[in-house]
């Protein structure tokens, strides 16, 4: 609990201060703030780790809720007396809680809040919605008599999206001042007669790429309502991760001419925010592979830009392989051993043509031995092999 949070508010919180004080002593450093206490730093939002939220105007920042001190402002004000933070709802809202110096009078509250987010981390959305603006104005007439609050994304030092709520009034009145666009501020801009876009309860977001910063503040001083809070703050970082691309192992095949084989092969994409994407092989799946080695290098981009990658090689086997697999799988099978011969006579002769006539004669002898020595499948698969090895050489 911030104890000058308890202090200004103890006459009229006194007891809503004692239970937070007990809940916030639990807390452990590092931990996001309890309601009283600072956000200045980063991640102690509640539910927002990424969030870094900066001094107003010199002045700390705290976590406010409904119902208990500090009070950002109060509410109702027609119904019941005025409940701190009324109506701001079962989440947590922040307030610059004035200057030390001052001894924390709200009139000394800036209400200029700017917000990063981790290191080296950028944001593509924030959102955020101001509460209970206007129906308190202590200081004076806008020369314009138009009125503002405003929310600015920045990359960098260059505005990259703004969203600003405004209106206009001639009156000079402190509270419950009519306005063109909302009528009598004093049911528009409080927080629980608002509706959704009224002062009172104003939504401001702003989106983009590479947003390092965004800023809160009102149009200038005579805008200032310091019984104001910000509540339903949001953000959406940068995707940063690049999707993970998988991709066999590797991948082998049995060349079916002089050129090598035509080859297929699954490639994948996952990413942690768009889910499962396209991805590009170079050489593509269906392509025809050159016999020995070829490097294949997968790659998918997710929306962000992020490119994941992967590779594998894929292996085509030429003549003199296909030849030695195919001597394995004749050895002890077929008449005696004249198969394992006829074969070692065509390894010799590879990858001359002139194993062409051998290669005929072992297809011919395995299609003579089918259902006798070899089974049919066996003959099958030396006369498929023993042609395709033809093919290889150019027979
Ligand atoms: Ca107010
Ligand atoms: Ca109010
Ligand atoms: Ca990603």
């Amino acid at each position: 609990m911030n104890p000058v949070g308890r202090a200004l508010h103890r006459a009229v919180f006194a007891a809503a201060a004692m239970a937070v004080a007990g809940a916030v002593g639990a807390g452990t450093a590092g931990a996001a703030a309890g309601v009283g206490e600072s956000v200045v730093g980063l991640g102690l939002v509640p539910g927002l780790p990424g969030l870094n939220v900066a001094k107003s105007g010199g002045n700390d920042v705290v976590l406010v809720a409904q119902g208990l001190a500090p009070a950002a402002y109060g509410a109702p004000n027609t119904v019941g007396g005025s409940i701190a933070n009324g109506c701001l709802g079962s989440g947590s809202g922040i307030l610059d809680i004035g200057d030390p110096a001052q001894g924390y009078v709200t009139s000394s509250r800036v209400h200029h809040y700017v917000f990063t987010f981790a290191p080296g981390a950028t944001a593509t959305a924030f959102s955020l919605t101001l509460l209970d603006w206007a129906d308190y104005l202590p200081f004076g007439a806008s020369p314009d008599h138009v009125y503002g609050a405003e929310l600015t994304a920045y990359a960098g030092d260059s505005v990259v999206s703004s969203d600003e709520l405004t209106f206009t009034s001639s009156s000079t009145r402190v509270q419950n001042r009519p306005s063109n666009e909302f009528g009598n501020l004093g049911v528009s801009g409080d927080a629980c007669t608002a509706t959704v876009g009224q002062p009172g309860r104003a939504p401001l977001s702003v989106k983009g790429s590479g947003i390092t910063r965004v800023e809160f503040s009102f149009r200038n001083k005579a805008s200032v309502d310091p019984n104001s809070a910000l509540a339903d703050l949001s953000y959406a970082l940068t995707d940063m991760t690049p999707p993970v691309v998988s991709v066999p192992s590797s991948v082998s095949a049995d060349a079916t001419g002089p050129a090598g084989a035509v080859v297929s092969f699954d490639a994948s994409a996952t990413d942690d925010v768009d889910g499962s994407l396209p991805t590009t092989c170079v050489p593509a799946s269906g392509s025809a592979f050159a016999i020995g080695d070829t490097p294949v290098m997968c790659q998918a981009t997710d929306t962000a830009g992020n490119t994941g990658s992967a590779g594998f090689t894929v292996h085509v086997r030429g003549a003199a392989e296909q030849a030695q697999s195919l001597l394995q799988f004749v050895t002890g099978i077929g008449p005696g051993a004249s198969l394992a011969a006829k074969i070692r006579s065509i390894q010799a002769a590879l990858p001359s043509r002139s194993a062409c006539g051998q290669l005929a004669a072992l297809a011919s002898e395995a299609r003579a031995q089918s259902g006798k020595k070899l089974t049919a499948a066996q003959a099958a698969r030396i006369e498929i092999d023993a042609n395709r090895i033809a093919a290889v050489i150019g027979c």
